[in-house]
């Protein structure tokens, strides 16, 4: 009974966490829409939990493969091996809009050379300078796209955060309202 309770417990916490997820990429999902029938119907909560393990999975098995050295998706956009939506390029960086834009304005920030760099946690003191860049070329690309009055600047880092490219990069996002705290 008591192991019953705790299963629903965390089957629920999983749920709602998909829900949140949900109802930011798609803002026509209604939290009550969801959570009724996940209540009445386990096989169905099933299903819904399996919406944000999907991405915690996806976020794990990128992770696993993030030390190996390998060309990741950027490289062929910074060959331009595949085509990209270009906001803003130097010589140090590249910014581009995000497949799956989560905001009006969704613009990806990258070094051009990773030089390690595939994610914020493994910075040694050397990539001050092009940190620096990066955190520059933000307020760019937010001047030129006409949200510098207010924007947000995201970096996942790591498997936890759902990080999901192992290449270095911030995400630019403003056009609405954002919320705190972010999921
Ligand atoms: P993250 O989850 O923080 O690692 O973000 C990776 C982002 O990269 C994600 O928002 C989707 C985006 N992305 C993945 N593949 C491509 C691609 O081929 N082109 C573009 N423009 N964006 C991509």
């Amino acid at each position: 009974m008591a192991a019953g309770t705790s299963f629903l417990r965390q089957c629920i916490a999983t749920t709602t966490r998909t829900l949140v997820t949900a109802k930011s990429k798609h803002s026509s999902y209604h939290f009550s829409t969801f959570l009724l029938p996940l209540r009445t119907h386990s096989r169905r909560l099933t299903i819904r939990a399996g919406i944000t393990n999907n991405e915690e999975v996806a976020a794990k098995a990128a992770a696993s493969d993030a030390d190996s050295g390998a060309p990741t998706i950027f490289d062929k956009i910074i060959s331009k091996e595949i085509p990209s939506n270009i906001v803003y390029e130097d010589d140090k960086v590249l910014a581009f809009r995000d497949i799956n834009p989560q905001a009006p304005v969704h613009v990806l920030i990258i070094p051009k050379l990773r030089d390690g760099l595939t994610e914020l946690g493994k910075a040694e003191a050397r990539h001050g300078e092009i940190l620096g860049q990066l955190l520059y070329a933000a307020k760019i690309v937010a001047e030129k796209e006409g949200i510098v009055e207010g924007f947000r600047v995201v970096i996942n880092s790591g498997a936890s955060a759902c990080q999901s490219v192992y290449h270095l990069h911030l995400h630019v996002l403003g056009g609405r309202q954002m919320k705190w705290p972010p999921g």
